[in-house]
Parts: structure tokens; sequence; C-alpha cells
């Protein structure tokens, strides 16, 4: 059960279709596949998405950090010892997706190495969840064209449209089209990913206001410090916040300060010992949460799902898990499958995250 070597391994997939957004833009998946090897001869695999846009970090920053920092930290430890694990990756500053790929790779470890599924040791609530798709910035008629494909093939009826956009009649005026074209039925939200000001944040929402959304996230910055809480305090749908609140600390500021009044949880950047922090938090508090996509390959998926179906506070609201779709190829032996808007958990042992060789082989760029 002890740690015996932790691997960072760079790679690079092209998405058929680029996810654009407020923030930036992903057109290709240069992610880390970080693996957890234990003297047992198990290996927990788990996928570090980098996003300078949003946390500093770089594929060859988290490379860094997991061979140069944590790897030397945790090894020879058991897989058992995760809060010594947490405790000695948290030495460390930032880094957010680096340690939480670390920390998913050893949850994997563990499960395997005790026979039993991550989902369930985490929590094991349910073993599906409905599934949410982020729309990005694009014409209008193409944002809808792409809502309708994912409701057609896959029974998708939650949409997280992006929004940011200056002016911002453009995409008040798209997300009207989607209301139009898709019916009352569909859940809509919209994510601003930092693009607006308070002011036009409050325009745009009060612009909407006949299209039922269900939420907003993160339409203008945290540093935007009582511009937010102004904005919330006279809005009519709840407020989440998501790149703004990474840490449990992070978490309690913006809920406390009344900036957010409901918390995107990424396991791409709290992993899952740090998410389960988060959720009990927000628990604690009466707070709701969504599960959150870091456009997440489907190793990444696999890891938001497992902690979203464990528990039940996070299984309630749609999560967002289907943006794997737009790559061109992916990682996982056996393929994820979105049937009737809904995701099932992958089965145990650990994570269910068999990586194709042939195929990890192919796209990793340090041979
Ligand atoms: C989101 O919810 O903001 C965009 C950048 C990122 O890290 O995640 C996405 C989606
Ligand atoms: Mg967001």
């Amino acid at each position: 059960m002890k740690i015996t070597a932790v691997e960072a391994i760079p790679y690079a997939i092209d998405y058929r279709k680029p996810l654009k957004f407020a923030s930036g833009e992903v057109r290709t998946a240069e992610h880390v596949l970080v693996r957890v090897h234990t003297d047992d001869g198990v290996v927990g695999t788990a996928d570090a998405p980098p996003r300078p846009f949003t946390y500093g970090e770089t594929q060859a920053s988290v490379i860094a950090a997991v061979t140069g920092i944590f790897a030397p930290s945790i090894t020879g430890l058991s897989v058992l010892e995760r809060e010594t694990v947490r405790s000695r990756l948290h030495r460390t500053v930032g880094n957010p997706v680096a340690k939480s790929a670390v920390d998913m790779a050893l949850w994997d470890a563990l499960g395997r190495t005790l026979g039993v599924s991550v989902s369930e040791l985490l929590g094991g609530f349910t073993d599906r969840l409905r599934v949410s798709h982020m729309v990005g910035f694009a014409p209008a008629e193409q944002m809808v064209a792409a809502a309708e494909q994912m409701r057609d093939e896959h029974g998708v009826t939650a949409f997280k449209v992006k929004v940011g956009r200056r002016p911002w009649k453009q995409d008040t005026d798209a997300v009207r089209a989607l209301r139009t074209a898709l019916g009352d039925d569909v859940e809509l939200y919209v994510d601003g990913n930092r693009g607006w000001t308070p002011s036009e944040a409050a325009q745009a929402l009060r612009a909407m206001d006949d299209l039922d959304l269900s939420m907003a996230e993160e339409l203008c910055p945290a540093d935007d410090v009582l511009g937010r809480r102004w904005l919330t305090a006279q809005a009519s749908i709840p407020q989440f916040a998501d790149e703004s609140a990474t840490t449990p600390a992070e978490v309690a500021r913006e809920l406390l300060d009344g900036a957010a009044t409901g918390i995107s949880i990424k396991t791409a950047r709290t992993g899952f010992t740090v998410s389960q922090r988060v959720l009990g938090l927000c628990e604690g508090l009466g707070v709701e949460v969504v599960m959150g996509n870091q456009i997440d390959t489907q190793v990444g998926t696999v890891a938001t799902a497992a902690f979203g179906a464990a528990h039940e506070l996070t299984s309630r609201r749609p999560a967002e898990l289907s943006n794997y779709l737009d790559m061109s190829d992916d990682l996982l032996a056996e393929p994820l499958v979105i049937a009737d808007g809904h995701l099932k958990v992958r089965q145990g042992p650990g994570l269910g995250t068999d990586v194709d060789e042939q195929k990890l082989s192919h796209y990793r760029q340090d041979h």
C-alpha cells in the first residue's frame, strides 16, 4: 500500500470544436496524466487540466510541481494516509490542479487496492447524474444548433450558456434564442467568467429576467469586492462562485461576504479530499452547489461524476459532464456514454479510469 512513484505524463489532444468563453478559449487539451504507483503494483490515475487564465498553472508547471515537489514529499506514505498527503501537498501554496490530480490518483489507487469504487468510498449516494452541457461563444444560431444536437443525440435538457462579452446584448440575445428554440422545459443558466462589470451584469440580468434562468455564475470578478455584493444583493436568481472560490477559505469568504449564494465544485481544482471540505462547508451554511467542468477529458469527467454521485447535495443539480464530446479523441479504454440526459458512474475498482495505452503513447509529448 506504499506509494513508490508519482508520474506526470504530458499529452495533447485537439478539440474538434474549441470552447470559447470570456476569460479564454481551449483548442487543444494540453493536459498531464498523473499516475500514483504503489508497492503492490497498483496504479492510480487522474487528469490535470492546466488553466493558465484561471489559476496560473501550465502543463510545464504541473509537471514541475508533481515531479519536483509532490512526488518526493509523499513517496513512502501509505495510500491510507490521505490526510498526511493532503497536509504535505498543501505546504506548497497554489498549484491547485497539480495537487488535485495527485489527490485523485491516490484515491484511485486506494480504491483499486481495496477492490471498491471510489464513488462508493466517498459516499455512494447514487449511481448516475443528470448532465448539463456548456455552450460556448458562437453566433446565436450556432449556439442553438449545438444545444439542439446535445438534446437530440444525448437527451440533455440542461445547458450552461457562456456570457460575458461586450456589448452584453449579444449574449442576452443568444440566451433568448436558446430559450425560444428549446422551450420552457429545459434548464438554462449562464456563466460570465468574470467578463462584465457589476453594472453590466445587473443590466444583462434584468434583460434576461423573463427567461427563467436557474442561476448565474461568476458574472464579474471577485476583486470587484463591493460591486459583487451589490450585484448579488439585488439579483433575483442565485449567484454562483466558480473561479473565485477554489479553496475552503475562498468559499467561506465569498459566501460570508454576500458576494455569492452558490458554489461550483470542480474536482480538477480541489480533488476529492478538499472538495469534500468545500461540500461540508456549503452544506453547513445551507448553500447549493453544482458539479462544474474544467473543460475536462473523459478521465477528468469520470472523477467529477464519481464525486458528484457520491453525495446527496452534489447530485441534486445537473452536473457539467459532457464537454469531452467536443474532443477529437480521448484516453479512456472504454468511452463514456451519455444517454437520456444522464451519465452513469463508472463501477470500480477505483475510478474505473483504465487508459488505452496505445492512445497514450500516441498523444504523450515526452518521447
Ligand atoms: C467554467 O465553468 O468556467 C472555463 C474555464 C475553466 O477552467 O472552466 C471553464 C468552465
Ligand atoms: Mg464557470
